[in-house]
């Protein structure tokens, strides 16, 4: 630890913070106006001093040493790379990239047949924007079967299988721009995920209204787990942001950090407060069986009016009035029985009780305010909160670059009129944290050992690598009463949320079943040609289009030479043979923008036109073999 550049906080007895000026200058409207957030930026990168923080006596033995496995599959999102990737914990190796939105040169992400179908018409994007990975529940425990994650940048809600650890769905969502917040049904499984438009637009958006922003809306939009239709969506006041569920199967719910609908930074930050809007499933369920609904435009999808933010609400939405921009959204485990509010502009959390909300509903509550029942004051730029499983909270700082421990019973003593500090701790962080995840913390299983800290400078911790730096997302031990950070984890642009999956809770599959569904278009193709995938390697013509049907055993292909002509649309279909487990090929065609895996057991296609006559190699880019170099073939294009 004595190589940190760390300062180590203070604590007053209030609970407050160490540094009134920057309190100040977050808490006055006028400052906030003015500089904005890169000013903010600036001022938590000069407070930093040169202390050193010490932690001994933590639990976690967090070392992995070469050839240990991790007690963790960590799910971080990619960002604007527009991917997912995987990480070990503690770690903090990265494992496996897994292209979701983006295009994959590896892997052959957009060039395959096989994920060209996922991608669908949204495939014409070679970007996408990840924020929030999120994985399927059984009664409110990680269940291995999907992780879910947002597009923000194209509007999408992407699926990945986690049996083979690629991306099987891809759906744009209609009538909203900009898919930000996301989460899933926990309770009794997830049957429904919740994708939260961020930006307001007229709807329908086709050109009507551009210069009216009273006549932008955003809705939230709730989809089939299982089959990816879009069940139904609601339209709400103001916009959203990050969004969760309870534990019950009842709620969801969403920030709001422009209640306004404003269209500029001033009109976006406005008021002194905002809200968090829950949403009641049944009911709105409810009103799409009666038909009482509106559809958006060409979308048949049932649109339910859940606006009424002036009433407190509406039969189907609660707006919870929350100080300031408040952004992360995120229910307490292991019960679920509070969820937190983290205030960005204001220095507070506010957590809200769920069975309040059911009061609300139910009429005995009148007005939402009585919701809350805590608002702890814990420090500068609060964005997300996380979980221990002792009752304690850990919110992110940007502006301070801290994360700060505080235990919630104590938060609601303290509103209540006790005098009690609710803070616990503090530690330093480089630099700017946005997001922060403590593990299986969105889980009923959460265990209180690590909490990642996904910070958006890495300023001076890494050799320099030029202008763009990467991120640095750290692993904080949080088993013992003070928090002790143990990684650095430089990182590419730039995830934005991570969760930890025990490793236990995961099954992936190591060879493809040639049942498996990815492949099955491609599979019943060649049936259809009378081709059998598993032995034949055949040519075959159909006017001028032309299926090559190949099979791969180390080191070789079953085909190594085949003719065709100039304007023919070839298929070229690999199938691998091998049995032995991490033996993958690749089919890479020399000047054709062609490469793709072919793992064992795997069939993968790709269609493109002949338009170059000549001698076309083909190799194996998958290092497979002693003769891997040998591995390879040609296409003979006739003029
Ligand atoms: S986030 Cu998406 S803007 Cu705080 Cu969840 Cu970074
Ligand atoms: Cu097959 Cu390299």
């Amino acid at each position: 630890m004595s190589e940190m550049d760390t300062k180590k906080a203070t604590i007053d007895d209030t609970g407050g913070l160490q540094n009134p000026g920057r309190r100040k200058f977050l808490g006055t409207t006028a400052a906030v106006g003015a500089v904005g957030a890169a000013g903010a930026t600036g001022t938590g990168m000069l407070v930093r001093s040169g202390e050193t923080s010490a932690a001994p006596g933590n639990s976690n033995a967090h070392k992995v040493g070469p050839g240990q496995l991790d007690e963790y599959y960590g799910f971080w999102s990619g960002g604007h790379s527009g991917e997912v990737r995987i990480f070990g914990v503690p770690s903090m190796r990265e494992l496996l990239r897994i292209p979701v939105f983006n295009f994959d040169s590896a892997i052959g992400w957009g060039i395959t047949n096989e994920s060209k179908r996922v991608l669908g018409e949204s495939g014409v994007f070679l970007n996408g924007d990840t924020h929030h990975p999120k994985v399927s529940y059984t009664d409110a425990r990680y269940d291995g079967r999907w992780c879910f994650i947002n597009d923000k940048a194209n509007t999408r809600v992407g699926r990945i299988r986690l049996d083979i650890m690629r991306t099987d769905k891809i759906v744009t969502i209609p009538n909203t721009a900009s898919i930000h917040g996301l989460t899933l049904q926990r309770v009794p499984k997830t049957e429904r995920v919740f994708a939260a438009g961020e930006m307001i637009i007229p709807t329908p958006n086709d050109g009507r209204h551009l210069e009216d922003p009273s006549e932008y809306w955003t809705l939230m939009t709730c989809l089939d787990a299982e089959t990816m239709d879009i069940k139904w969506q609601v339209i709400v006041d103001g916009n959203m942001d990050n969004c969760d569920t309870d534990y019950e199967g009842k709620y969801v719910g969403a920030t709001c950090y422009n209640s306004n609908r404003g269209v500029t930074q001033e009109e976006m930050m406005g008021p002194e407060r905002d809200w968090a809007v829950i949403f009641n499933v049944a009911r709105i369920e409810e009103a799409v069986a009666n038909g009482d609904y509106t559809t958006i435009g060409d979308s048949d999808v049932p649109v339910v009016d859940g606006r009424g933010a002036d009433k407190g609400g509406s039969d189907y939405t609660v707006y919870i009035p929350i100080p300031r921009s408040p952004h992360g959204f995120n229910t307490a485990p292991p019960d679920g029985k509070y969820f937190v509010v983290s205030g960005k502009l204001s220095p507070t959390c506010s957590v809200v009780e769920w069975a309040r909300v059911d009061d609300w509903f139910d009429g005995t509550i009148t007005d939402p305010r009585d919701t809350v029942v805590a608002e702890p004051e814990v420090g500068m730029g609060p964005l997300h909160t996380t979980f221990d499983d002792r009752g304690n909270a850990y919110t992110s700082l940007f502006i301070d670059s801290q994360v700060v421990k505080w235990n919630i019973a104590d938060a609601i003593r303290s509103y209540d009129g006790a005098d009690v500090n609710y803070i616990r701790d503090r530690i330093d962080v480089h630099y700017q944290i946005g997001h922060l995840k403590a593990s299986l913390a969105c889980s009923r299983d959460v265990d209180g050992k690590y909490l990642a800290s996904l910070s958006k400078f890495s300023k001076d911790r890494f050799l320099n690598v030029g202008p763009l730096h990467p991120e640095n997302d750290q692993l904080i031990d949080i088993s013992g009463e003070k928090m002790e950070l143990v990684h650095d984890g430089p990182t590419y642009a730039e995830p934005h949320d991570a969760l930890m999956v025990r490793a236990d809770q995961l099954d992936p599959v190591k060879i493809y079943d040639r049942e498996d569904p990815f492949f099955a278009d491609t599979v019943a193709m060649a049936k259809e040609d009378g081709v059998t995938l598993e032995r034949d390697n055949k040519v075959i013509r159909d006017g001028n289009k032309v299926r090559v049907y190949m099979t791969s055993i180390a080191p070789s292909f079953g085909i190594t030479e085949f003719k065709v002509k100039k304007g023919d649309e070839v298929t070229i279909v690999v199938t691998n043979l091998d049995m032995i487990e991490d033996l993958s090929h690749g089919f890479a065609l020399v000047n054709h923008g062609i490469n793709f895996e072919v793992n064992p057991q795997q069939t993968s296609s790709v269609t493109f036109v002949a338009d170059k006559p000549g001698v076309h190699w083909y190799y194996c880019s998958w290092f497979c073999h002693a003769l891997h170099m040998e591995m390879s073939g040609r296409m003979l294009v006739e003029a």
